[in-house]
């Protein structure tokens, strides 16, 4: 049977509940997941500033990083050809290009490093998404934003507006809004005396930050809040809470990361209460395992109960972006397994009796509810992802390894 022949078989299971499977290709297809360019380098960058710091780590040695733009646009573009569907790309400050013999530190920062990126995206008709990098820096060995240091904030303060304004130059010339997203790392090993004046200090660095003049429409602010990170066991600033009441109050977004809440605490059921109170929310879909939340995006139960709150909420009100570094197998195909996961999450999403099952609830019938939940597992999701893959030009099931192996050994093997 060809892959055409079986999805027309599990177009005719899935019209038997009400779901109308050509419907739901249509709908994929629209949904832009933003790609993240470190993945490619292990979080490395490209100015030099500093070893991976700010309590995230990547571990392994697989051999192939990335050392430069060109090699990891190269990737990229190989890594992207694979997956089915227009994307995004999702770069950090790091990732600046310099003419040779050209530096300048992160508070001077300007669009025209940013210029190879535009045109890479536009060659592509992709849009870009950015963050600044306050980690991986000598200015940011103790603290960032909420530093006591007033020197070292207004250093990292310069360097958030020079990103709004190249997120901003990325908006203008791909002609769609730059999601620009603000990590800190800053945080206490062990019990701090004064949980406040640190979070006040971010406050008010972040007050001054989003006091500059810039175009709203275009640059989403967002801020994404964390538990812990290595060294920060204690306390983190940027807590969910201050995060999301500071937000929430100066009309900006909070992006939650799958990773940085507590083990059985989890984003899929958070999305549904930001959407009720935010126009938009953007998320970091990763996967924690133990003291890690930065692992490869597989095809799990949280992962499909996030898509299932994202189409049910609105795919165009959530700003989807994968965030993982995977350095101990071979980087290309850790961002096509996860970006391919988080699409087959959400066509197992859009393959839902949704309304059918609502109504369920609705009516208190839990029974059936479970009954039918759990046989819709077991539905030809399969067939129906294989077709859009074919529809899209990517090799369908485990089809497009081989391009990987080759790449491998003509491409990343020559990297030493
Ligand atoms: C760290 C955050 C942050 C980073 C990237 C590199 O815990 O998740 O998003 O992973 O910005
Ligand atoms: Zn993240």
């Amino acid at each position: 049977m060809t892959i055409k022949e079986r999805y027309e078989a599990a177009k005719e299971s899935y019209k038997s509940l009400g779901v109308d499977t050509d419907q739901a290709l249509l709908a994929l297809k629209q949904i832009p997941v933003s790609m993240h360019c470190w993945q490619g380098d292990d979080v490395t960058g490209f100015d030099g500033a500093g070893a991976l710091s700010g309590g995230i780590q990547t571990t392994g040695n697989y051999p192939g990083r990335a050392r430069g733009p060109k090699e990891l646009m190269e990737d990229m573009d190989k890594a992207l050809s694979l997956i089915p569907g227009k994307h995004r790309i999702n770069l950090h400050a790091s990732y600046g290009i310099f003419e040779k013999g050209e530096w300048v530190d992160r508070d001077q920062l300007e669009p025209k490093h940013f210029a190879k990126w535009v045109e890479f995206a536009k060659e592509r008709g992709i849009g870009i998404d950015f963050n600044p990098t306050l980690f991986s820096h000598p200015k940011a060995e103790s603290a960032t934003l909420s530093s006591e240091d007033p020197q070292i904030r207004a250093f990292w303060i310069r360097h958030v507006q020079a990103c709004i304004r190249i997120s901003q130059y990325f908006a203008e010339e791909l002609n769609t809004p730059c999601t620009m997203n603000i990590w800190i790392p800053d945080g206490f090993k062990d019990i701090p005396a004064d949980r406040t004046s640190p979070r006040a200090r971010l406050k008010d660095s972040l007050d001054q930050i989003l006091s500059m003049d810039y175009d709203k429409s275009k640059v989403y602010v967002a801020v994404e809040s964390k538990v812990f990170g290595i060294g920060m066991e204690s306390c983190t600033v940027g807590s969910h809470e201050f995060y999301m009441n500071y937000a929430s109050k100066n009309d900006i977004l909070c992006l939650l990361d799958s990773g940085h809440y507590h083990p059985t605490e989890v984003v899929s059921d958070k999305i549904s209460s930001m959407l009720l109170f935010f126009d938009k929310v953007a998320l970091h879909v990763t996967r924690p395992v133990r003291w890690d939340s930065d692992h490869v995006v597989l095809f799990d139960d949280e992962t499909k109960e996030i898509a299932k709150e994202i189409v049910r909420g609105g795919a165009d009100r959530v700003l989807l972006a994968l965030d993982f570094f995977d350095a101990s197998i071979n980087r290309l195909s850790a961002w096509v397994v996860g970006m391919r996961n988080m699409q087959k999450a959400l066509l197992n999403a859009l393959l839902l009796p949704n309304e059918k099952l609502a109504a369920l609830q609705k009516s208190r019938n839990f029974t059936e509810l479970m009954m039918l939940q759990e046989e819709l597992k077991l539905y030809p999701m399969g067939d129906v992802w294989n077709y859009f893959c074919e529809l899209n030009g990517v090799p369908a099931k485990e089809d497009w390894f081989p391009q990987i192996t080759a790449y491998e050994k003509e491409v990343l093997a020559n990297r030493k």
